[in-house]
């Protein structure tokens, strides 16, 4: 029995699958996921060098047909980044697309398994439970490295199920994307959930708006996409104006800025609706297709989720649309916990079973959800992309060039927010351009690309309180 991916399994999947230019019909990726699955037999955890491929979907297909653990890796990840997550993680196998040379440096004992597309396996069933964990997913914090995140096959059904019923998503819908495929938003939501639904994808690579109209020109129902490819769509009239005869557009993972709201829908005649949840609850709440959306508002929890606010004292915050609180979350998609990390599982959880998400909202009386922001400033939203501060400093300061430095997110009109490092060199500066651009690819090949700070900007000192801790709010 496959509790997760039934219209696949059993063959009512009526539209093809298309990733970045390779299309296998739902029996054919079926046939092909079922042929590794068989390899996998025994294993616990798996390992996909998570490229937007058809290698990829077919390679976590088939993780979750023989109810194995998937660690989907970014592949630029760096040399440290890869250094924690693989030895934290200690996956068996690589599955799928080749691991990549800095992956193979760091753990060249684990095995590379390629998966062949034109492979034609007949499906057996594997039995699994729901509290079996799906996906380790490694997110960052505020400090320290990256927590893997465990989501349990339970979540991923009840966090798909929840969406199919606030958009009435069926098998004629052919969504579009381009996200990656090492996060929630673009492999959980935006490949798990057509084939659970038994509809198509098209995965046009990257989010690009000529890609996003080529595929509405193909008949592509629903899009998925992060506000930054939702603003550069706003910005391309010519491709926007495509999207006329779509079902739905959905943008998450980060704030829509109320103006893209706007321009989108004099472009596309669509209201985008908006939706949020994280790595650690999947989507928790959303604008459902039969409302009407506001803009700057995200709708209210989806089927199985219940959400609260709570001021810093731990009572209730009016639902009036205007006090803001702490937003607290319970419920089916929520995960398991942190990998190995007791203490930081321990401490997301309030004492009696909501999970702190760190955000800040406000809620109306109807129920509706506006995210006003984070609670800490050293998590940044970057292209929709979570960042934490900590990480690229802990990088920058294992340089020889960088005596001390604060990183932080500042406003960026396409980004949402833009990594600014502001850095107290050691030694005199003879040439800041050739420092800068030495420093943002030092932590380029350490950590990954979306993790380059977009600025430097070199200084004398850091502005700090009594207790000597920097003023992040002071930077900017
Ligand atoms: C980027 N570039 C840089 C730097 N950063 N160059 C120098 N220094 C830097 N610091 C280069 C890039 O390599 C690229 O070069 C060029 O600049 C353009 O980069 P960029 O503007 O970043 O554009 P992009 O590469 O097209 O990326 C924008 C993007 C991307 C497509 C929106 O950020 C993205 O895919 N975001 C999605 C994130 C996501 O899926 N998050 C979901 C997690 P070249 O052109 O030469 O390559 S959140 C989640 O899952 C929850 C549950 C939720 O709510 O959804
Ligand atoms: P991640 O764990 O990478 O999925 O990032 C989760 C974070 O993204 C949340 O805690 C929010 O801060 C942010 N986020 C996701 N969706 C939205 C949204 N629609 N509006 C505002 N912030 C969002």
């Amino acid at each position: 029995m496959n509790d997760l991916l039934p219209a696949l399994v059993n063959g009512e999947g009526r539209h093809p699958v298309t990733v970045d230019g390779v299309t296998l019909t739902p029996q054919e990726l079926l046939g092909a996921a079922s042929a590794v699955a068989e390899q996998l037999t025994g294993r616990t955890r798996v390992a996909v060098n998570a490229t937007a491929s058809m290698e990829t979907v077919v390679s976590v297909v088939a993780g979750l047909l023989a109810g194995v653990q998937v660690l989907p890796v970014p592949p630029d990840s760096g040399a440290a980044e890869l250094r924690h997550v693989l030895a934290d993680s200690a996956p068996e196998l690589w599955v799928g697309p080749a691991p990549s040379a800095a992956a193979v440096a760091e753990a060249p004992e684990v095995v590379h398994l390629p998966v062949d597309l034109g492979a034609r396996a007949e499906h057996r069933a594997v039995a699994t439970t729901p509290d079996q964990t799906a996906f380790v997913l490694y997110t960052s914090g505020t400090t320290g490295l990256p927590k893997g995140v465990l989501i349990p096959r339970r979540a991923v059904a009840a966090g798909l199920d929840g969406l199919i019923d606030a958009w009435a998503w069926t098998g004629d819908d052919v969504l579009a994307h381009g996200l990656p495929l090492f996060h929630v938003h673009g492999l959980i939501l935006g490949v798990l959930g057509p084939l659970r639904v038994g509809g198509g994808l098209t995965h046009v690579g990257k989010g690009t708006p000529d890609r996003y109209a080529e595929a509405a020109r193909r008949g592509a129902t629903m899009f998925f996409g992060v506000p930054t490819i939702w603003s550069r769509v706003a910005e391309a009239p010519e491709h926007a104006e495509a999207l006329r005869g779509a079902r739905l557009l959905v943008s998450g993972s980060a704030a829509l800025p109320v103006p893209v709201f706007e321009e989108l829908e004099k472009l596309t005649g669509h209201q985008v609706v908006e939706r949020y949840g994280m790595s650690e609850t999947l989507i928790t709440v959303a604008t459902r297709a039969d409302a009407v959306p506001a803009a700057g508002w995200v709708g209210v929890p989806i089927r199985g989720v219940e959400t609260r606010l709570r001021d810093e004292d731990g009572n209730d915050v009016p639902h009036d649309g205007e006090s803001v609180g702490q937003l607290q979350v319970r419920g089916e998609t929520v995960f398991d916990g942190y990998l190995n990390r007791p203490d930081a599982t321990a401490e997301s959880w309030t004492e009696d079973g909501w999970f702190r998400t760190g955000d800040v909202a406000c809620i109306a009386a109807d129920g509706a959800h506006r995210i006003v922001g984070r609670e800490s400033v050293d998590l940044i939203k970057a292209g929709g992309y979570r960042i934490g501060a900590g990480e690229i400093e802990s990088t920058l300061l294992g340089h020889a060039r960088v005596a001390e430095c604060a990183v932080v997110g500042l406003p960026d009109p396409d980004l949402g927010q833009r990594i600014v490092a502001f850095i107290v060199a050691r030694g005199e500066v003879a040439d800041a351009e050739a420092l800068a651009t030495e420093l943002t690819a030092y932590v380029g090949s350490e950590l990954s690309a979306h993790k380059r700070p977009r600025e430097i900007r070199f200084v004398d000192g850091l502005p700090r309180n009594e207790m000597g801790k920097v003023q992040k709010k002071k930077l900017g």
